[in-house]
Parts: structure tokens; C-alpha cells; sequence
């Protein structure tokens, strides 16, 4: 009885544990340029770790993670590898932060539109995010 409770409770939640990319959204920049900024918020409410090792788009010819870092009064900008979100956490990708650097777009983007970015999860999954295209200061 006992061990029925407990395996119905674990499939309930993985079922219900799936974690979520919300308030995503690209600057543009002012003028075109080949590579863009995207940000928003990765949640994890699951159990395990979310593990991200990668980032593309079906919009861009590359996708990457960077962190933006000010090292001796200069703002610089660094690969992240892997981006570990723990249970029941989240990452914020913002300005001055975290942030995808999405390289060479497709086609021109137009405000208001929106692109998709696939997340490569550790675990072989993958993580799908709608992104807001917005004009910078819009
Ligand atoms: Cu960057």
C-alpha cells in the first residue's frame, strides 16, 4: 500500500516537473548588427538539477551563453559552458548579466515577432524558449 503511494506520487511528479523559460525576450540592437542579446528566466521546479550545455536557434546561425562580468572596471563578456540551475531555483538572464548571444540572424527581425531557442540539457533533453523581439528601450 505504502509502496504504491510513493511510486504514484514520484510519476505525478514527473509529470507535473518540467521546467520553464518565461519573460523571454531579444534586444535589438539600434542598428543591424550580427549578433543580439537575448534574455528571460530559466525555472527549474524540478527535483534534479537542470543542467544546460548548450543553446540554438532555428532564427540564428549560432547560439551560445555568456555572462557579462566587469573585471577591473571593464565590462567583459565570457563563455558559460554549462549553466547549473538547482532544484526548485532559477537563472536570470539580464543586462549586465547572464545573457544568450544569438549570432547572425537568418533573416532581419522585426519587433513584436518572436524566435525560438532550444536549450541542450546534460541529460540529452531539451528545453524550448519563446523569445520577444524588442526594440532597445521598448
Ligand atoms: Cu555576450
Amino acid at each position: 500500500m505504502a509502496l504504491a503511494a510513493i511510486a504514484f506520487s514520484v510519476t505525478a511528479c514527473a509529470r507535473e516537473c518540467a521546467p520553464t523559460v518565461t519573460d523571454g525576450w531579444v534586444r535589438m540592437p539600434p542598428m543591424s548588427m550580427p549578433m543580439l542579446a537575448g534574455f528571460g528566466r530559466i525555472g527549474n521546479p524540478c527535483t534534479a538539477p537542470l543542467v544546460i550545455v548548450g543553446a540554438s536557434s532555428p532564427s540564428f546561425a549560432e547560439v551560445s551563453l555568456h555572462e557579462t562580468r566587469i573585471v577591473d572596471g571593464v565590462s567583459r563578456m565570457r563563455a558559460v559552458p554549462e549553466l547549473r540551475i538547482a532544484p526548485d531555483d532559477s537563472a536570470t538572464l539580464k543586462p549586465g548579466g547572464l545573457h544568450l548571444m544569438l549570432m547572425q540572424p537568418h533573416a532581419p527581425l522585426k519587433p513584436g515577432s518572436r524566435v525560438v531557442v532550444e536549450f541542450a540539457l546534460k541529460d540529452g533533453g531539451v528545453l524550448r524558449g519563446e523569445f520577444e523581439v524588442r526594440k532597445p528601450g521598448g
